[in-house]
């Protein structure tokens, strides 16, 4: 169960808003050694280590046309449809994110403006093992499209009999993604930052995984493929006072336990007693989980926290910078602005963090381990560059040209100079 404390004076805070700290630098040496097997072996190599770590034998890497055609029968109606649901939720949020181009004209005759273009290859990991997340393909590959990335590659781990749940290929088939990889691992992000015959090299990298994926992600990262987000293990923090409903409260905290062991869960309450009703539902709902195992170690590393007051609870939620926040509090919109760290924001009692898990729009790939202190969850930008433009006239650089040429002096860089001076004396030649 979870670690209870009470009343911590500020001063203990800093200590309570820890992750358990990871330390995966013992992994770099064998991750290393895999780079080099796919960057020397290609294919071959991601053949071997599907044997090796996916047990699975693996004549085409490769989703076959038929494996993807037949995806689509192997499901329930109603699974389709809650998956075009979904789809069509995020792609209705994710379309209000794009950009408008506006050309402004700073000085009369320099126009400048900004332009999004998508970057051209991207590569989706999405992980197998004990949940296939065909959500976080909905939540990657919707705002990939929107952006309008020419390539698309899936990678995810195949089965022992070297088949891909048909519900990742059936969401694959739905965003136009006719390559998916049946590759795992740090094997299958190193194909997709080198590129081997089946697998083009792409630009940028994004999906969750375990800790080889989210190492090779970052020893990538310095080598100019670029990542979506730091990646840890997700995080819930529920801050809850005396309109809260305990039962909700808990099924929400085990919602997020369950991902995995590493999971942190977090309650603030400025009410003992709701902290105790809490934990109550949390022992009676934890029996019948499935994933009760995983569930109960992650709330074995959790904490649960009795404050003074719904101000004390955002200022310690903001110095904790949760992936994921749920105000189960009764004048939620009176704290809204107050809320300043934060990945994704749940409100009131109806708002679970399920909802934004698969069905509402937002998108679940979020910033965790504090990062949400300076970095946003995936959106539509992960899928673009900003290009900007600038457009000078003759009339326009005699407008500019001397703020230009006193800056470039006073900076010592006489080169930058000379390139304005040079045109003006033309211009006023003509
Ligand atoms: N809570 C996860 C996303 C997810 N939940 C996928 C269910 N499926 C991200 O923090
Ligand atoms: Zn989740």
């Amino acid at each position: 169960m979870m670690r209870k404390i009470e009343y911590p004076g500020i001063a203990e805070w800093p200590e309570l808003v820890k992750r358990p700290t990871q330390n995966f630098e013992d992994l770099e040496a064998g991750i290393a050694q895999t780079f080099q097997l796919v960057r020397v072996q290609g294919d071959a190599a991601l053949r071997e280590l599907a044997q090796k770590y996916d047990g699975a034998q693996l004549e085409n890497l490769l989703a076959s046309p038929e494996e993807l055609a037949v995806a689509e029968s192997l499901l329930s109606e109603e699974l389709k449809q809650a998956i075009l649901q979904t789809y069509s939720n995020i792609q209705l949020f994710h379309a209000q994110q794009a950009e408008q181009s506006k050309p402004v004209e700073t000085m009369p005759g320099v126009t400048c403006w900004r332009k999004s273009v998508p970057i051209d290859s991207v590569g989706l990991y999405i992980p197998g093992g004990t949940a296939p997340l065909f959500s976080t393909l909905l939540m990657l590959g919707v705002p990939a499209r929107l952006a309008g990335c020419p390539e698309v590659v899936l990678c995810t781990p195949p089965a022992k009999d070297g088949s891909v749940h048909p519900a990742i290929l059936y969401t694959a088939t739905l965003l136009g993604i006719a390559k998916v990889v049946k590759a795992g691992g740090a094997q299958a992000i190193a194909a997709m930052a080198f590129g081997t015959e089946s697998v083009p090299a792409v630009n940028k990298i994004f999906g969750p995984g375990n800790q080889y994926v989210t190492v090779a992600k970052q020893m990538l990262s310095k080598t100019g493929v670029a990542i979506d987000l730091p990646a840890g293990p997700s995080e819930v923090l529920v801050i809850a006072d005396d309109s809260a409903n305990p039962a909700f409260v808990a099924a929400d905290l085990l919602s997020q336990a369950e991902h995995g062991a590493d999971s942190q869960v977090v309650l603030l309450t400025n009410s003992a007693e709701v902290l105790s009703q809490v934990e109550k539902e949390l022992q009676a709902q934890l029996e019948l989980l499935p994933r009760k195992g995983f569930a109960a170690k992650a709330l074995s590393n959790s904490i649960g926290v009795v404050l003074l007051s719904v101000e004390e609870m955002i200022a310690f939620s903001n110095l904790y910078a949760p992936e994921h926040l749920i105000l189960s509090i009764s004048n939620f919109e009176e704290v809204l602005d107050k809320i300043t760290n934060a990945g994704s924001v749940f409100l009131g009692n109806y708002s679970p963090e399920s909802a934004g898990d698969y069905a509402s729009g937002t998108n679940h790939t979020l910033p965790t381990n504090g990062y949400a202190r300076a970095y946003s969850g995936v959106s539509l930008d992960s899928f673009v560059k900003k290009i900007t433009f600038q457009h000078i006239t003759p009339a326009g650089l005699q407008n500019i040209g001397k703020t230009i040429e006193v800056m470039a002096a006073a900076e010592g860089l006489e080169a930058h100079k000379n390139a304005v001076t040079i045109r003006l004396k033309e211009v006023k030649n003509v």
